[in-house]
């Protein structure tokens, strides 16, 4: 392919500043391998009332193209039919979803919005990239702006059971402007078949075994993408003068006691307080380990404007609390929790300190510290991994010691299981678990969807998406 490719994600990048993180790295450099690219999103900024259009930024030969959101527009799109909506709906839990009608309408307002601001920037060779729950109807705003070209999306998150989608009173709406991307790719098999079940059982579309996909006047290709990190990267992280320095200053503190690990941002569906039972429990159960082992939690507070963020963030400080002053010791506590967000080298120096990682969400897209908690580990003395049979990632990595995180005494089992666990095991379960996550790298994820989303050509100019 010749032409630019254009990248649409809810947050971008800081044009001019270092690119972190897996993902952000990964968009960039597959702009820049194209030569030119425009890279649109929100700024990141809210304003009273207007918006001021969209700001350009150029670095090398990407274009950032940044919009605002109003106030309201962030109140509805954002922290309302994204996370008050979408987000608790795709991870299961349609008990914390809160649908209301004008959230769903400045959802589809922005959506309109941001696609006929970003089918400006397109020319007729270009191919397109829309990302993750928020731009959910993007793909049909732009093609009923004119945009006729090769255009893919992929969902970051869980795509739930027809049984749950259906939840959304705006579930037919939503799958029918899915339908007007030419590829979409799923972080897992799981997802993927859950889409395409909804569309065959429910809207009557038919499918083929090569995730073809014809419904609503369209014909699409749906895949699973597994997206993965930089070994590489995360290795050298862990052995860099940060990564060492806070092994060293965690080692001091912990001493000669085996570390359990969780690190997360701060979120219903990453099963923290079941994680904290389940550690509580072991604890209960094995006297021999009580001051032997130490639980380090990192959780920084995300989406604190909306309400059930604020109450989990009560719950952890209580069952920490609680937990920590049954079992606590005049030298020893068990969990030390800290809601804060720390530097990549920092946490790849204390995922090789583990003894076990425990990643134990709900429900998760992939899951994308379990991959580096692998990849940090000592090819000599490995650490174990603790993992969700519900992340994506349990698909791949499939050397972990898996629990039902719903499960809190199995969960207590397999903690004890991680920290006792014999060398020999553990190197062997590692290098099944490191091979994986090198085989489906960050580079190999983007190159796989850009590749298929280009095999399949431009769409015949007659597949026009009913509104
Ligand atoms: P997240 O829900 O944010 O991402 P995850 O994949 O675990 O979940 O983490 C993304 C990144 O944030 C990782 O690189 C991690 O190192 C970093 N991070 C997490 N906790 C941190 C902490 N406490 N301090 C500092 N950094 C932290 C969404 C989906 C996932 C999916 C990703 C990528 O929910 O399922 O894997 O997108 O597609």
């Amino acid at each position: 392919m010749t032409g630019r490719l254009i990248i649409a994600s809810n947050r971008t990048a800081s044009p001019g500043e270092p690119k972190v993180g897996g993902l952000a790295v990964a968009i960039w450099e597959a702009l820049s391998e194209r030569g030119g690219g425009v890279w649109f999103g929100w700024s990141g900024e809210t304003l009273e009332r207007e918006t001021r259009g969209v700001r350009l930024f150029a670095e090398d030969n990407v274009d950032f193209a940044l919009a605002d959101l109003t106030e309201a527009e962030y109140e509805g799109y954002y922290l309302g039919y994204a996370n008050r909506a979408l987000w608790p709906v795709f991870h299961y839990r349609v008990d914390l979803a809160h649908f209301d009608e004008t959230e769903f309408a400045t959802y589809e307002e922005v959506n309109r919005r941001f696609g006929r601001l970003l089918a400006q920037f397109t020319r007729p060779d270009d191919t397109v990239w829309v990302h993750d729950y928020h731009f959910l109807l993007m793909g049909q705003e732009m093609r009923t702006s004119g945009w006729e070209g090769p255009m893919g999306f992929f969902l970051h998150i869980p795509f739930p059971a027809p049984e749950i989608f259906t939840s959304l009173p705006q579930h037919r709406r939503i799958a029918r402007a899915l339908c007007a991307f030419d590829l979409i790719g799923f972080q897992t098999e799981r997802d993927r078949a859950n889409f395409e079940r909804y569309l065959v059982e429910i809207d009557q579309a038919s499918s083929s075994s090569d995730g073809t996909i014809s419904a609503f006047g369209r014909t699409l290709r749906t895949k699973a993408f597994p997206i993965g990190i930089d070994a590489d990267e995360i290795v050298n992280l862990a052995n860099s003068e940060e990564g060492r320095s806070a092994a060293s200053r965690l080692g001091r503190i912990i001493d000669q006691r085996a570390l359990v690990l969780g690190v997360d941002r701060m979120d219903y569906s990453k099963g923290l307080p079941q994680r904290m039972h389940a550690f509580g429990r072991m604890l209960d159960e094995n006297e021999h380990i009580r001051g032997r082992v130490s639980f380090l939690q990192i959780a920084p507070p995300s989406r604190e404007d909306v309400d059930t963020y604020q109450d989990l963030r009560i719950e952890l400080d209580q069952v920490t609390g609680r937990i920590n002053g049954d079992h606590g010791d005049l030298d020893w506590v068990p969990i030390r929790y800290l809601a804060r967000g720390y530097p990549r080298g920092m946490l790849s120096g204390l995922y090789r300190l583990a003894r076990v990682g425990l990643v134990t969400p709900l429900y998760d897209g992939m899951n994308l510290v379990a991959k580096e908690f692998v990849a940090a580990q000592d090819p000599e003395d490995p650490g174990t991994l603790v993992l969700s049979e519900f992340a994506g990632a349990a698909e791949q990595l499939q050397g972990a010691i898996f629990v039902n995180p719903h499960d809190i005494a199995a969960t207590a089992d397999a903690i004890q299981q991680g920290i006792n666990m014999p060398l020999e095991e553990r190197i062997e379960r590692w290098k099944s678990m490191d091979a994986a996550v090198r085989a489906q790298s960050i580079a190999w994820w983007r190159r796989a969807f850009l590749d298929e989303l280009e095999s399949l050509g431009k769409p015949a100019p007659d597949t026009e998406v009913e509104s």
